[in-house]
């Protein structure tokens, strides 16, 4: 039987996953890695990050922008700690990631050596999952069963090698079988809950839509739904790009960072077509005896963020194509008047500053000017800060492209870590790095690991 090393079986598992990236920095506990990442060096770039923790934050906002995962590293102890932030992110806005995190050989654990902690309890909380290597044969097991662990939990799963087991040498004999994991497909809705949605729809005065990122792929469904059934559409901050900005019945963001017309219309609707959305802040929103007719493939969402009065367990593409299907066409209400009114007013407002040349700079001239200069495809990189509000409010999306941001764990430096990861990913495309002073101050650094690899991107 050919041998191999244990991290250079650990590497080819995740070559074979098609993955042929993975940012880390170097570290002596980790040179079996090291030695393995040199040994793949014509097949897999290594993008040596200037800070784990940037290398951590471009591996977890990979997924949100490609659907591919990311995978990152860390050496043993400060190199492992560093990681934490980027895993929380990747963790709350539900985004499969790997880190492959280096521990000290076997033989110093546990007797307080040297840059030793208890990694696996520190990362099982970071992670969906979490495992260290107890032979050098179960490195390969370990990285493939991490790869389908993030996948299918939806998260970052982590593997922790002891750098001993990383030189050992063991049988090369481990196959990877990614093809036996294809994307999910999600149930179509029930009848009942149909007929349901659909008397509902009915008997409501002012229909609204409310939609989260479960909604991303069903942007066309999405309009459709409200063309037919007069409803205007909001979003969670997450779900901003899903339909075009300029969609007239898309009211934009609800709460703070967004326009003044969804917290208006949120107040007066009676009933929600509440679509893949959980969104925390939503438990704030809408009236308490509104209807809501809830879409999510999750079971344990149903009624989390509002009460539920038709629960559709499916995939929101085909529970709107079936309500579109069943459903009468509605007319509109005074609610969807008032709401388009609203949302073109506040447009109006926001434009009349285009041109100001106020001190303090206001923020809507910048925005023209990004708006007006971005490609049709182009990728943002949206730190944590004002820059949220102002992204949400002022960024007018269309066409191709994409944006990504710290969701839920909300952390400053997302920006150039996420800039770093689009430009690598997608060089042919334009890459804005949008972030504040103290955000962009953060994580500069990668400013040089963006020149290495050639990564253009635009600063604001
Ligand atoms: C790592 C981290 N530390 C602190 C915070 C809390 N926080 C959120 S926004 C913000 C200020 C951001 O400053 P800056 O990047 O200069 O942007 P500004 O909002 O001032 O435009 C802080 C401290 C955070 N979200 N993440």
């Amino acid at each position: 039987m050919t041998k191999i090393n244990g991290s250079d079986a650990m590497l080819k598992v995740i070559y074979d996953w098609g993955i042929d990236h993975i940012y880390g920095f170097p570290g002596g506990s980790f040179d079996s890695s090291m030695n393995a990442i040199y040994d793949f060096r014509d097949k897999m770039k290594f993008i040596e990050v200037r800070h784990e923790e940037a290398g951590a934050l471009a591996a977890a906002s990979e997924y949100k922008i490609t659907g591919k995962l990311g995978v990152c590293f860390g050496s043993a102890g400060p190199g492992a700690a560093h990681l934490f932030n980027g895993l929380y992110d990747a963790k709350y806005d539900k985004t499969p990631m790997v880190a492959i995190v280096a521990n000290v050989p076997t033989s110093r654990q546990d007797i307080d050596f040297f840059q030793a902690f208890d990694e696996d309890k520190w990362f099982l909380n970071a992670s969906v999952w979490c495992r260290q290597a107890k032979t050098a044969d179960q490195i390969p097991i370990l990285t493939d069963e991490a790869i389908r662990q993030a996948y299918a939990r939806k998260g970052p799963a982590v593997i922790i090698i002891p750098k001993d087991y990383g030189w050992q040498k063991i049988d090369d004999n481990f196959r990877v079988n990614k093809d036996a994991h294809p994307e999910a497909n999600y149930p179509a809705p029930t009848k009942t809950s149909v007929d349901e949605a659909v008397k509902l729809l009915k008997e409501a005065k002012n229909p609204t839509m409310y939609i989260g990122l479960g909604a991303k792929d069903a942007g066309d469904e999405v309009k459709e739904f409200a063309e037919k059934f007069k409803t205007p559409i909001m979003s969670s901050y997450l779900g901003k790009g899903i339909v075009e900005d300029k969609f007239p019945a898309y009211m934009g963001t609800i709460g703070r960072l967004g326009p003044k017309a969804a917290q208006e219309v949120q107040g007066a609707t009676d009933l929600v077509v509440w679509v893949g959305n959980n969104s925390p802040f939503s438990v704030l929103w809408f009236p308490k005896d509104a209807k809501v007719i809830q879409i999510d493939v999750d079971p344990a969402k149903f009624g989390k963020r509002h009460s539920t009065d038709v629960s559709m367990l499916a995939d929101a593409k085909k529970a709107l194509r079936a309500i579109i299907d069943a459903g009468e066409t509605r007319s509109e209400s005074p609610l969807y008047k008032a709401a388009i009114a609203d949302r073109e007013n506040w447009d109006a407002w926001q434009d009349s500053f285009k041109n100001s040349d106020e001190m303090p700079v206001r923020p809507e001239p910048i925005w023209d000017v990004i708006n007006k200069k971005a490609d049709d495809n182009a990728i943002f990189a949206i730190d944590v800060g004002n820059v949220n509000v102002d992204s949400c409010r002022l960024l007018n999306l269309h066409d191709d492209q994409k944006w990504t941001t710290s969701g839920l764990h909300a952390t400053m430096g997302y920006g150039a870590p996420a800039a770093l990861m689009a430009a690598t990913v997608y060089p042919d495309r334009e890459v804005w790095q949008l972030a504040g002073d103290g955000g962009f101050a953060m994580m500069n650094q990668e400013l040089l690991t963006m020149a290495r690899w050639h990564a253009t991107t635009c600063m604001f």
